[in-house]
């Protein structure tokens, strides 16, 4: 028998009989003739009538199919139908199945930990354990979720979730090769910390030595750019041992990094990068409005993202800080070098540029040298600045970038003034790549997880990590 998937079951199906296999969402008893069945697969449901009125559907199978436990696998047959009046939802098929077959495939455990149902409803503003709704039904918490995590990735926002994960990813190594740039793997057990000192997670045991799982491919894709390899590009695993318990920090997340050589300016670059953001969501805007539309009914900003003109405003990092200051923000410590933008005031920025410049994209350049790790590039004119930047999305960042020092001198004083030895065990290696002459390079690295959160508006980095490490949790 030739099964059907329920997404693909369209209007060209009706009178005529499918087989689908998919889960019972939920079973209602109408009398001992008729019962209702919800199917799911993937997030979509439709409805499906166990009606005891032929000769294939006696009484005694529409009682069996109410009985079956909710969630369980089910291989139903039926004739394809269109109510009348319609079933009105994005998620619920306007079709409807006239079972004349069920048979169990996988039975599901009867009392789940939670259920897809309860799961299915909008977050609420404030989580409590033991929370119920207007309607007395129980509110699922972030945490109940991803303790249940196999359980609530059923639910259909998060399928629609991880449809546009995995688009994003698609998408940016598609803008990538177009673009004449490789693909390469950097290793993720180093012998030295990347991004400097602090926030490596040791492994302890290699073969009798210490090494460390990698921050960043930073020091990689420079090498491939020593090496001739002019553009690359990386999709992989990035472990930060910080222990930052907020919506956006995540203690391993997916790296989107891209390096490459320019020949006049750095701005190719960040224009380079500028132009791949805008792809992405241009592309997700085009291809994904039914997954957009069904995470819109649960984070009701997932489809106001809004670009405007198809470009990021651009702005130095000191204009953005006027923006604050001028809207009677403090920011004493930033005109004074003391620190980078808060997240605080990351949001608000976002906020005054979204009503000023009716924009959710930009990127700040020229960011002060001393928030900027060792690697980056001076400023020409002005010391205490570099040619480095950070793009945002709705006022968060996604992406950090810079022009990198590609002279080797240059690099070990830099290194010796951020209180790093050029030619420790770590480091050396990475320094041997500048003497033989490296071209003048510059790159980015986005973190996949946020760039899904902040473009969908969810509230936090975990409902778009599958399954999320953070000081707090290493399961599931
Ligand atoms: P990066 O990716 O470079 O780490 P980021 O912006 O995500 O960039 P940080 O630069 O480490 O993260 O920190 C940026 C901001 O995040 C800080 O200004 C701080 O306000 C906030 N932040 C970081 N860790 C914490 C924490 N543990 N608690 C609250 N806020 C934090
Ligand atoms: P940075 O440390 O800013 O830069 O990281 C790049 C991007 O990765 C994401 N990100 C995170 N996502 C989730 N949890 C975290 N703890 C976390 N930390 C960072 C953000 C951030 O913009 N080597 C440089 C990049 C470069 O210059 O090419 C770097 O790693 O989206």
């Amino acid at each position: 028998v030739k099964i059907t998937h329920l997404k693909k079951l369209g209007e060209e199906y009706v009178d005529k009989e499918v087989t689908v296999i998919s889960r019972i969402h939920n079973t209602r008893s109408q009398s001992a003739k008729l019962a209702f069945l919800m199917l799911r697969q993937q997030g979509k449901t439709i409805q499906a009538v166990v009606a005891a009125n032929s000769e294939a559907v006696s009484r005694q199978m529409v009682k069996w199919s109410v009985s079956l436990n909710v969630n369980s696998f089910v291989r139903v047959t039926g004739i394809v139908k269109k109510p009348d009046p319609p079933v009105a939802s994005a998620s619920i098929s306007n079709l409807e199945l006239q079972v004349t077959k069920i048979y169990l495939v996988a039975r599901a455990a009867e009392q789940l930990p939670m259920q897809v149902k309860d799961a299915e409803r909008p977050p609420p503003a404030k989580e409590e354990e033991g929370q119920v709704d207007a309607e007395g039904a129980p509110i699922v918490t972030l945490k109940t979720r991803l303790d249940n995590r196999v359980i609530d990735l059923q639910t259909e926002c998060n399928q629609a979730i991880f449809t546009i994960s995995s688009a994003v990813e698609g998408l940016f190594a598609e803008y990538l090769r177009k673009a004449g740039s490789r693909q390469f793997n950097t290793p993720k057990i180093l012998g030295a910390a990347t991004e400097g000192g602090s926030g490596v997670f040791e492994v302890k045991n290699y073969f009798g030595k210490s090494g460390f799982l990698a921050q960043s491919p930073q020091l990689y894709k420079q090498m491939l750019i020593a090496a001739d390899c002019e553009s690359v590009f990386e999709v992989g695993p990035v472990f930060r041992a910080e222990n930052s318990n907020t919506h956006r920090h995540l203690c391993e997340f997916t790296g989107l990094d891209f390096e490459m050589v320019f020949d006049h300016h750095y701005h190719e670059v960040l224009g380079f990068a500028e132009q791949l953001i805008v792809f992405i969501v241009h592309e997700l805007q085009a291809r994904y409005k039914d997954e957009i539309a069904v995470v819109q009914k649960y984070f009701p900003r997932a489809g106001d993202f809004r670009i405007k003109d198809g470009k990021a405003l651009r702005l130095k990092y000191f204009d953005g800080i006027k923006i604050l200051r001028d809207a009677g923000v403090d920011t004493t410590e930033q005109d004074n070098f003391v620190t980078d933008l808060t997240t605080a005031q990351e949001k608000r920025l976002g906020q005054l540029i979204r009503e000023k410049y009716d924009t959710d994209f930009y990127v700040l350049d020229e960011f002060p040298m001393c928030v900027r790790p060792f690697y980056t590039k001076v400023h020409p004119t002005d010391p205490n600045l570099s040619n480095s930047y950070d793009f945002f999305m709705r006022g968060e960042e996604i992406m950090s970038g810079a022009q990198r020092i590609n002279d080797a001198a240059e690099l070990e004083a830099a290194m010796r003034s951020k209180g790093l030895d050029p030619n420790s065990e770590g480091f050396q290696d990475y320094v041997n790549a500048f003497r033989q002459g490296c071209r003048p390079h510059a790159g980015g690295g986005l973190g996949l997880n946020r760039i899904v959160m902040f473009f969908l508006g969810l509230d936090n980095v975990r409902q778009a990590t599958p399954f999320p490490r953070d000081p707090q949790r290493l399961r599931p």
